[in-house]
C-alpha cells in the first residue's frame, strides 16, 4: 500500500536563526533536501505535498490546519540541529491532533544523532540516517504496524526498544535521481542573502554534488567522502528548465566542495560555455583555496562565475592546522590574489572563538579580513555541531556546555541568547558577542569599503540594502 506524504520544512524563522536586528539579511531558500525526496517520490507514483512553513511564514498551528484539511498519513519533517527545539514542539502538536500518523524525521541533526533524537523526541517514529529518497520511498510503502528491519538507513521503534537498521549505501550515480521537485514548492518566495545576489532579481540553488574529500573538524560532512556529481549534461538541463520556468538570469550552485575536483569543474565550465548558458546566467558558489588556481578561475569566470565564497575560517596558522584545514595563510592571501585578478569578487567566511583560541588570536582573524579584503566578510561563533570531529572532542573533554540544541546557533551571539553550547577557556559569551559585532565594524566600516560599496550602487534597491546594513552596523556600536 502506498501512503500519502507530507514533507514539512519546520517553522524555524529567520528571527529564530538571526534575531531581530540580522534577520533581515537572512536568506529564505529552497528546502531542497525535501525537494528532492518529493521528485524521487513523484517518479514513484507516491502523493505528496510539501509544506514550506519559513517561507510560507506558517506557524506549528497553521500547518497542523493544513494537515488537517489533506488527511495526510506520513508525516516527515526535516530536521537541522538549531531547528531541533521547532521540530520537537510541531511533532508534540502534530500527535496530539493525529495520534495514528507516522512522523518520520530526516536531514543533518538525525544523520548525527539518530538514536538519541527518537530518545529525546517521543512523537517520532522514524529517523533516517542518512540521503532520504530512497528510504522514504520504501517507508512509504510500508503500514505503521510492519517491521521496518528491513528498511536500510533508518533508526525506528520495537516496542520500547529503538533498532537501527543496516546503513543505506550512498547514491553512487545522482544522476538516476529525478531533479528536485521545486513544482512543489512556492519558488516565488525565495531569497538569498543580498551578499549574493546581483541586483533584486531571483536566484535559485541548485545542487550539482554531494560529499567532501577533506576532513575540517567544525564540519558535519553529512554525504560522507567521496565526491560524487551529477553528469554535466544534466546539470545544463537542470539550469537550462530553471530559465524556462523561471525567467532567471543568475544561479547559486551548491556542493559541498564544488571545485574538489578539477576535472568536473573544468567539465562543467566547459558545458555551459558551449551550451550557452554562461551566456544567459551568471553564477556564484563556494569552495576551498587549495582546490582552484589560476587557469580554473578564468575558466569559472568565463562560464559566467562572478562571486565565490572562500572558508577562511582563522588568521592563525594554529589554528588552521587545529581544525585541520590544510592550507596555510599563504595560500589563502595566493588564492584571494588570483580570484581577484580573474574578476571574480569575493565572501569571505570567518569563524571566531575556535577551540583553544585567545582574544589575541581573534584580534588577528580580524585583521587578516581587512588584509584579504574580500568585497563580504562574514564572522560566526564557533558552534561544534554534533556529528563532527570538533563536537566528539570536546563533548569527551567535558567541554560542551549546552545540549539544548537550540543554542547551537552561529549567531546566538548577536542575537544575545545568552547560552552557547562550547566556549574556550578564558573567554565569555560576551566577549565574543561584542567582537563578531566589532569584526562586522571593523570590516564594513572603513572608509574604503563604504565608497566602493556606494560606487557599486546601480538601483534604489542597492542604496537601501546598504543603508540598511550601515544602521544595523552603527546600532550595534551603540548597544555595545
Ligand atoms: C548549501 C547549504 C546551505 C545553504 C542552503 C541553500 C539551499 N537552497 O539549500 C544556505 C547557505 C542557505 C545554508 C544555510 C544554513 N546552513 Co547550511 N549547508 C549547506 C550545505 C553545504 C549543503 C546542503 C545541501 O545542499 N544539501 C543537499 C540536500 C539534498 O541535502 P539535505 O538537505 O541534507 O537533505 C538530504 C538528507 O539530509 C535527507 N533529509 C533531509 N531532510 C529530510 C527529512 C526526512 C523526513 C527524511 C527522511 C530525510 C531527509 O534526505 C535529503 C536528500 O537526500 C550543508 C552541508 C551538507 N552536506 O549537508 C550545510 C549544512 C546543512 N548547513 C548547516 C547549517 C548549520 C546552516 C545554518 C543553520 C547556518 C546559519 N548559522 O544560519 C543555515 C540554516 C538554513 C536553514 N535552512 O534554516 C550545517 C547543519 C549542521 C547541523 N547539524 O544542523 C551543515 C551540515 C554544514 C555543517 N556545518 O556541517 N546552508
Amino acid at each position: 500500500m502506498k501512503h500519502s506524504v507530507v514533507l514539512i520544512n519546520p517553522p524555524f524563522s529567520l528571527e529564530d536563526r538571526y534575531g531581530k536586528d540580522m534577520k533581515q539579511f537572512g536568506a529564505v531558500t529552497e528546502p531542497l533536501g525535501l525537494a528532492y525526496i518529493a521528485g524521487y517520490l513523484v517518479s514513484k507514483n507516491i502523493l505528496v505535498r510539501i509544506i514550506d512553513a519559513p517561507a510560507e511564514n506558517l506557524a506549528g498551528d497553521d500547518i497542523i490546519k493544513s494537515i488537517l484539511t489533506q488527511a495526510e498519513e506520513i508525516i516527515e519533517i526535516s530536521m537541522l540541529t538549531p531547528s531541533f527545539g521547532v521540530v520537537r514542539n510541531l511533532c508534540k502538536k502534530i500527535k496530539h491532533v493525529f495520534p495514528d500518523c507516522m512522523v518520520v524525521l530526516g536531514g543533518p541533526h538525525c544523520i548525527a544523532l539518530p538514536e538519541q533524537t527518537l530518545q529525546e523526541i517521543p512523537e517520532a517514529d522514524i529517523v533516517c540516517t542518512g540521503e532520504g529518497e530512497k528510504t522514504m520511498a520504501e517507508i512509504a510503502e510500508k503500514d505503521k504496524n510492519s517491521d521496518f528491519g528491513s528498511i536500510k538507513g533508518i533508526c525506528y521503534r520495537s516496542g520500547d526498544k529503538i533498532l537501527r537498521t543496516e546503513e543505506r549505501p550512498y547514491i553512487r550515480e545522482l544522476d538516476t535521481i529525478p531533479p528536485p521537485a521545486r513544482h512543489l514548492l512556492p519558488m516565488e518566495k525565495y531569497h538569498l542573502t543580498a551578499s549574493r545576489v546581483e541586483g533584486d532579481s531571483y536566484c535559485p540553488t541548485i545542487i550539482v554534488a554531494r560529499g567532501c574529500p577533506f576532513s575540517c573538524t567544525y564540519c558535519s560532512r553529512t554525504f560522507g567522502r567521496t565526491f560524487r556529481a551529477h553528469s554535466v549534461k544534466r546539470i545544463v538541463e537542470e539550469i537550462q528548465s530553471l530559465v524556462d520556468m523561471y525567467q532567471i538570469s543568475q544561479i547559486n550552485i551548491e556542493a559541498d566542495t564544488l571545485t574538489a575536483k578539477k576535472k568536473f569543474i573544468k567539465e562543467l565550465c566547459n558545458a555551459l560555455i558551449d551550451s550557452g548558458v554562461s551566456k544567459k546566467i551568471k553564477w556564484t558558489c563556494e569552495s576551498r583555496v587549495d582546490t582552484v588556481n589560476e587557469e580554473i578561475l578564468r575558466l569559472m569566470r568565463k562560464a559566467g562565475c562572478w562571486q565565490i565564497s572562500y572558508g577562511v575560517e582563522t588568521g592563525s596558522q594554529r589554528l588552521l592546522d587545529l581544525i585541520n584545514k590544510s592550507v596555510t595563510l599563504k595560500q589563502i592571501e595566493d588564492t584571494f590574489k588570483i580570484t581577484k585578478r580573474a574578476g571574480i569578487t569575493i565572501r569571505g567566511f570567518f569563524m571566531l572563538g575556535l577551540p583553544t583560541e585567545t582574544r589575541e588570536e581573534s584580534i588577528a582573524t580580524i585583521a587578516f579580513a581587512r588584509k584579504l579584503d574580500p568585497l563580504w566578510a562574514q564572522f560566526t561563533i564557533t558552534v561544534p555541531y554534533p556529528g563532527t570531529v570538533m563536537f566528539d572532542e570536546l563533548d569527551r573533554a567535558g567541554q560542551i556546555k549546552s545540549y539544548d540544541w537550540s543554542s547551537y546557533n552561529t549567531w546566538s551571539g548577536w542575537k544575545g541568547d545568552g547560552v552557547m553550547p562550547f566556549i574556550a577557556e578564558g573567554r565569555s559569551i560576551e566577549e565574543l558577542a561584542s567582537l563578531q559585532k566589532m569584526a562586522l565594524r571593523k570590516f564594513y566600516l572603513r572608509p574604503s569599503v563604504v565608497v566602493r560599496f556606494l560606487s557599486t550602487v546601480k538601483s534604489f534597491h542597492d542604496l537601501k540594502k546598504y543603508f540598511i546594513g550601515f544602521r544595523v552596523l552603527i546600532k550595534s556600536r551603540l548597544a555595545r
